[in-house]
């Protein structure tokens, strides 16, 4: 059965792959799932058909026959359960990989979303210039730790997992900020992940809604 998944009608990122519909995309892609994409404009999103769907009303969504899933991670795990090739069969190295899958969106997420917040939400308080170093100091313990913990291996526990995609798909947000550039080994591992054939595919399927390619675009 083909899925569907949901997507931003028009992403506030123009199509740099930073809208979560992305990490999802890529886990199909890794696995060789095709899908199919239904855009959704931001109002669509807080009509109760969407919300049928996502309780919060926002993207990403998955439908897959009577089943219907929303928060990217799950669908991410959902995915590496079905299908081969995103989660050891050893059961101690899976469960390594999830322990990673969690760590993306509890541990790491966390302080680059109080970046985000910081920068575009509240980028107009007059605190927001003396909290944003804070922030990023936040952020610089993580990428740390991360760098401690990758040294100089290609993924974070042996073969590419679940974990390093939801890892780095939180990791992206942070492209521009230049903080991951502080963080060689860390920037050569995102690097890494973005020249993974399955991640090309599902980066230009996004981009293709914003240029109107995607065939609903
Ligand atoms: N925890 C949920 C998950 O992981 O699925 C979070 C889902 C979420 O935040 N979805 C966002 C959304 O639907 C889109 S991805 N927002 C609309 C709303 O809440 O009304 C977040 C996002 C948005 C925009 C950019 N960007 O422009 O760069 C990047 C990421």
């Amino acid at each position: 059965m083909i899925p569907t998944i949901t997507a931003f009608e028009r992403s506030p990122d123009r199509g740099k792959g930073l809208a979560r519909d992305m990490r999802v995309r890529w886990a199909l892609e890794e696995v060789g799932q095709p899908y199919e994409v239904r855009l959704v404009s931001f109002s669509a999103m807080k009509e109760p058909a969407h919300l049928a769907l996502h309780p919060f009303g926002q993207i990403p969504t998955y439908e897959e026959g009577d089943l219907a899933l929303f928060e990217s991670g799950a669908i991410v795990f959902h995915i590496a359960e079905r299908h081969a090739g995103l989660l050891p069969d050893d059961v101690n190295a899976r469960a390594r990989a999830i322990a990673w899958m969690f760590a993306a969106v509890n541990t790491v997420e966390p302080p680059i979303l109080d970046l985000v917040t910081v920068k575009f939400l509240e980028g107009d308080q007059p605190w927001s210039e003396q909290r944003r170093p804070i922030v990023m100091d936040r952020i610089r313990d993580r990428l740390k730790q991360l760098s401690a913990c990758l040294g100089d291996a290609d993924w974070l526990d042996g073969a590419f997992s679940a974990g390093d995609l939801m890892v780095v798909g939180v990791l992206l947000r942070l492209k521009a900020s230049g903080l991951l550039d502080e963080y060689p080994n860390v920037a050569a591992y995102v690097a890494r992940a973005e020249a993974r054939a399955a991640f090309k595919r599902a980066f230009a399927a996004q981009l293709a809604v914003f240029t109107g390619e995607h065939p609903n675009g």
